[in-house]
C-alpha cells in the first residue's frame, strides 16, 4: 500500500506548557584523572515569551539547573534549541525584541565578558549567560537569537531588505564568563525570522579542562556542511549539540544523536527541548554508547537534568558493549503514540506485517519497494515478553525522493504500530513487549547518499556491532530489549 503520510522535524508547536520538573544524576563523579570531563545536558521546557520577564524566566531557570549540576561535578553544561526564546514566533518583528547583538569572539583581540559589563547593560541574555557560567564556574552552552545589521556593498548583496540578519546561535562561555564561540545555524527547518548562516561555518572551542568541541543545531545534523569539516579538518571528538527535534518513528531524537556519536568515533552532548513526546529526547554518548539518556513519552512537558563522566577520546572508552543505561521510566499509563500532522509529508510506501512467532519458524524477510529503492528487512525468533498478549503489527516503511525541499532522501525503517490497523504504523511508540533474537535491514541505496543506522530498544542501547560507516545494511544480533524498529535513513549529500 502507499501511504501519504505527515512527517515534521526541528519545528515548534504552541503547546500550553505546566512544567513538571525531574532531576536524576548519572554517574557523577569529578575526580578528574585527565582522561575524562564529567557533562550535563538539560532537557528542558521553557516558558513561551510573550514579554521579556518570560525570558528572564527561562534563564532563572538555566541558572538553577547550572548551579546544580556544577554542584554536581559538571565543567560543562548544554542547554536546548530555543531554551530561552522558546518558538512563540511567527515573523521577524515579532522576535526581534529578544535578538541581542553577539560580538564575533573570533574577531576579538580582548577577551568579551559580559557579565558586570556596562557594554552588555541592555543585553540581558548574554550578560545573564555570562554571569551563570562565571558564578557557577561551568562552561555555558545555549542557543539565543542574534541580531547582525547590514548594507549590501559591492561585494555583496545578501542584506535581507529589513537591513539585519537574524540568526540562530550557538553561544559557549567559559568559566570565566567569557564569550568563547559563537555558531550560526546553517540549516533552518520553518524558522521565517531566521536567516541561515550565508556559509556554513565550523565552529569550534577549547576548553580549560583541554577538550575541543564542535558546534551543530538541530537539522545541521542532518547535512554534509559544516560537520564534514569540524570532523575532517578540525579532528573533532566532542560535539555540542542543542535541537528542538520533532519525533518521528524511523528518526526518533536519541537515535539519530546516537547514530551521529558511532558513525564519528565521537562524544555528543545533546540538548532536546522538553516539549512532550513530540519534540523529546536528550543524552550524552560516546562512540555509539549511551552514557545517560532521556526520553519524554507522555504528553506532559519535563524537565530533566543528565549528567556523565565523559571520556575524552572516545576511541579510548573502556564502556561495555551494549551498555544500556537504567534511567528508563515507565510511563505505563501516560504513553502516548502520537500522530505527528504538519504541513509537510513525504509519499512512501508502507508494507505491514504482524511477525510470525511461531518458534522453529526459519528467517521470514519482508520487502518494500518505493522509486526505484528495494528495501529488504529479515526477522529471526521473535517472541513475546511473558504476560504480553497480543503480538504487535509492524511496518516496513521505504521512501526514495525530495524530502519537502530540503535534500533528497532514500529510507529503509522497520517500526512497530501503536495499534493493530496501519493507519497506527507512523506514531511514535515509547514501549514494547515483543523480542526480536535478531533483525537486518538493507537497501540499494544509490552512492552520494550519507546513511544513518538508527536501532530503537527499550531502553536504548548499543547494537551497531561491527557496523562500518557507509555500509548499506546492517544487521542486530543477541538483542536482549523489548524491540521498537530498525532503519537506515541516509541524505544525498553535495
Ligand atoms: C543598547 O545600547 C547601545 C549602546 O549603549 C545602543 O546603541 C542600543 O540602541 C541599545 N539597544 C537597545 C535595544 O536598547
Ligand atoms: C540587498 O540586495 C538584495 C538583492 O538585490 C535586496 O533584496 C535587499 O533588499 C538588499 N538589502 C538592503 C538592506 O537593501
Ligand atoms: C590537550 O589535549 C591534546 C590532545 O587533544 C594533547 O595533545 C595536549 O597535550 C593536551 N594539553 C594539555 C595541557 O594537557
Ligand atoms: C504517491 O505515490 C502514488 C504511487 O506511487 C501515486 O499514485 C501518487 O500520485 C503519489 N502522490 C503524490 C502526492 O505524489
Ligand atoms: C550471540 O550469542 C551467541 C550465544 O551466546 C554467541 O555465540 C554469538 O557470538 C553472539 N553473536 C554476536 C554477534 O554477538
Ligand atoms: C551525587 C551528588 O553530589 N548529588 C547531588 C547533586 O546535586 C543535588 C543538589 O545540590 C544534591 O542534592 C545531590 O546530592
Amino acid at each position: 500500500m502507499t501511504l501519504k503520510i505527515n512527517i515534521i522535524y526541528c519545528l515548534f508547536f504552541l503547546i500550553t506548557l505546566s512544567s513538571a520538573i525531574k532531576i536524576s544524576i548519572g554517574n557523577n563523579n569529578n575526580d578528574d584523572d585527565g582522561d575524562y570531563y564529567t557533562a550535563s545536558v538539560l532537557e528542558f521546557s521553557p516558558s513561551l515569551i510573550y514579554s521579556e520577564k518570560d525570558i528572564i524566566s527561562n534563564l532563572k531557570a538555566f541558572e538553577y539547573y547550572a548551579n546544580l549540576a556544577s554542584k554536581n561535578g559538571s565543567q560543562i553544561i548544554v542547554f536546548p534549541e530555543y531554551g530561552i526564546a522558546s518558538g512563540n514566533f511567527n515573523t521577524r518583528d515579532s522576535i526581534l525584541p529578544y535578538l541581542e547583538y553577539i560580538p564575533d569572539p573570533k574577531a576579538s583581540n580582548e577577551p568579551i565578558i559580559p557579565c558586570r559589563n556596562i557594554e552588555f547593560k541592555n543585553r540581558t541574555i548574554l550578560e545573564t549567560l555570562s554571569c551563570i557560567a562565571k558564578q557557577n564556574n561551568i562552561v555555558v552552552v545555549a542557543d539565543m537569537g542574534d541580531i547582525q545589521p547590514c548594507t549590501n556593498s559591492s561585494s555583496t548583496n545578501d542584506c535581507p531588505s529589513d537591513g539585519r540578519f537574524q540568526f540562530n546561535t550557538l553561544v559557549a562561555f567559559s568559566e570565566a564568563g567569557e564569550l568563547i564561540a559563537r555558531y550560526h545555524k546553517s540549516h533552518l527547518y520553518n524558522e521565517p525570522f531566521f536567516n541561515p548562516s550565508p556559509t556554513p561555518d565550523p565552529i569550534t572551542f577549547t576548553t580549560s579542562f583541554n577538550v575541543t568541541f564542535g558546534m551543530l543545531i538541530c537539522f545541521d545534523i542532518m547535512f554534509g556542511q559544516p560537520q564534514t569539516d569540524l570532523i575532517q579538518q578540525y579532528n573533532i571528538k566532542n560535539l555540542v549539540y542543542a535541537t528542538e527535534w520533532v519525533n518521528v518513528n524511523y528518526a526518533y531524537a536519541r537515535e539519530i544523536q546516537q547514530s551521529w556519536s558511532r558513525l564519528n568515533g565521537a562524544n555528543i552532548l545533546a540538548a532536546n527541548i522538553g516539549m512532550a513526546s513530540f519534540f523529546s529526547g536528550s543524552g550524552i554518548y560516546s562512540n555509539g554508547n549511551v552514557l545517560n539518556s532521556f526520553v519524554n513519552p507522555t504528553m506532559k512537558p519535563m524537565t530533566q537534568l543528565l549528567t556523565a563522566k565523559v571520556p575524552k577520546d572516545p576511541s579510548q572508552a573502556n564502556i561495555a558493549d551494549k551498555q544500556q543505561h537504567s534511567n528508563h521510566h515507565h510511563y505505563q499509563n501516560n504513553i502516548v503514540n502520537e500522530l505527528i500532522r504538519s504541513p509537510t509529508s513525504i509519499n512512501l510506501t508502507m508494507v505491514p506485517f504482524e511477525p510470525n512467532c511461531q518458534t522453529d519458524a526459519p528467517p521470514i524477510t519482508v520487502t518494500a519497494d518505493n522509486n526505484g529503492l528495494h528495501c529488504q528487512f529479515t526477522y529471526s525468533s521473535p517472541h513475546m515478553a511473558s504476560g504480553a498478549s497480543s503480538i504487535p503489527l509492524f511496518s516496513l516503511i521505504a521512501y526514495s525522493g525530495n524530502f519537502n525541499d530540503f535534500f533528497n532522501a532514500q529510507i529503509c525503517a522497520v517500526s512497530i504500530c501503536s495499534g493493530s490497523t496501519a493507519d497506527t504504523c507512523m506514531n511514535n511508540v515509547f514501549d514494547s513487549s515483543i523480542y526480536f533474537d535478531s533483525v537486518s535491514i538493507q537497501g540499494n541505496f544509490e552512492s552520494g547518499y550519507h546513511i544513518a543506522p538508527t536501532i530503537t530498544t527499550v531502553p536504548i542501547a548499543n547494537y551497531f556491532g561491527d557496523y562500518k560507516s557507509g555500509s548499506n545494511a546492517i544487521t542486530v544480533s543477541n538483542i536482549t530489549n523489548p524491540f521498537l524498529g530498525v532503519g537506515l535513513f541516509s541524505i544525498e549529500w553535495d
